[in-house]
């Protein structure tokens, strides 16, 4: 379960159906061109919370037809509607998902008993290991050093992933719990949560540039931090040009730019204009 995670993207036509030619071929690109270590499915980069039920698990279904036992699975079922997490865990697990992940319930504003409890509930109803999901600055749910600890007592959660810029946390977690994994989330961090010996890196830039986060996790394992740091620059370069012209829309033009059929992303998700479409075109040329 270690290594570089693809949080993936999903192809979705103009009616907002799933396009099952093109997630498929998004599928292959990140195992065949980017050759990387797993899948991290419907998460935020794959549109999660914008879907019904009824997508999430087509989307399941159509990732691991498609994998098969090629790369690790993490099945993201994390839900507001705990039922609906209970019964996505228990679909992604009978498909057999490697792991499955869930955000931390917000919007409410839920506190820390009422968030282990959730956890727990899911944990109840499935046969699976768990990831907590935590990213503050989407859902405004931080926790700290003794509530991870405290949501670590429970066996099935084996890890976290942890996108947030707080790299204190980062190395207190990792120095209090050595068993657990932990992936780092924000792609442009990856080298400076590598050295703090994080297991892997769950990412959405990775759909078009997991051949670099390889690199720089791998080189920075080696203790080769000159080398991964040039890496990392020439990726925050392209990390930066991507979120000026639009983080989705633009990952999934570049797709489209290398023969994947990428779809658009869904409303209110808006499309890219034909300036910013040509812009992602110099990003594809001067970057990958
Ligand atoms: O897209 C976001 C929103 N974060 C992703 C990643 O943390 C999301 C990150 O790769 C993810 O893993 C998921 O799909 O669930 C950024 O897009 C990237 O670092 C550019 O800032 O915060």
């Amino acid at each position: 379960m270690k290594g570089i995670f693809t949080a993936l993207m999903c192809s979705f036509d103009e009616k907002g159906q799933i396009n099952e030619k093109g997630l498929r071929e998004i599928v292959r690109y990140n195992i065949d061109q980017s050759k990387v270590d797993g899948l991290y499915v419907n998460g935020s980069t794959g549109e999660n919370f914008l879907i019904s039920t009824e997508q999430k698990k087509r989307i399941f279904e159509i990732v691991k037809d498609e994998a098969k036992e090629q790369v690790k699975l993490i099945a993201q079922v994390g839900s507001l509607n705990i039922e609906e997490a209970v019964e996505l865990a228990q679909f992604a697990t009978d498909l057999k998902y490697d792991a499955i992940s869930a955000v931390t319930p917000f919007y409410y504003k839920f506190d820390f008993e009422e968030i282990k409890d959730y956890y727990n509930t899911i944990l109840e109803n499935v046969d699976n290991q768990m990831i907590i999901y935590s990213i503050p600055a989407l859902t405004g749910v931080s926790m700290n050093l003794d509530q991870f600890g405290e949501l670590f007592e429970n066996e099935k959660i084996i890890g976290v992933k942890f996108t947030a810029p707080d790299f204190f946390l980062l190395e207190r977690l990792r120095h209090a719990y050595p068993e657990k994994l932990i992936y780092s989330s924000f792609d442009e961090m990856l080298l400076s949560a590598s050295v703090l010996n994080v297991d892997g890196a769950i990412g959405s830039t990775f759909n078009v540039n997991g051949h670099r986060a390889k690199q720089i996790f791998e080189l920075a394992q080696n203790g080769q931090i000159a080398e991964a740091r040039e890496i990392q620059k020439v990726t925050n370069d392209l990390i930066a040009d991507i979120l000026e012209n639009g983080l989705y829309q633009t990952i999934k033009e570049i797709l489209k730019l290398k023969g994947v059929d990428a779809g658009i992303c869904r409303k209110p998700m808006k499309t890219l204009t034909d300036e910013k479409i040509e812009k992602a075109k110099q990003i594809a040329e001067r970057y990958l």
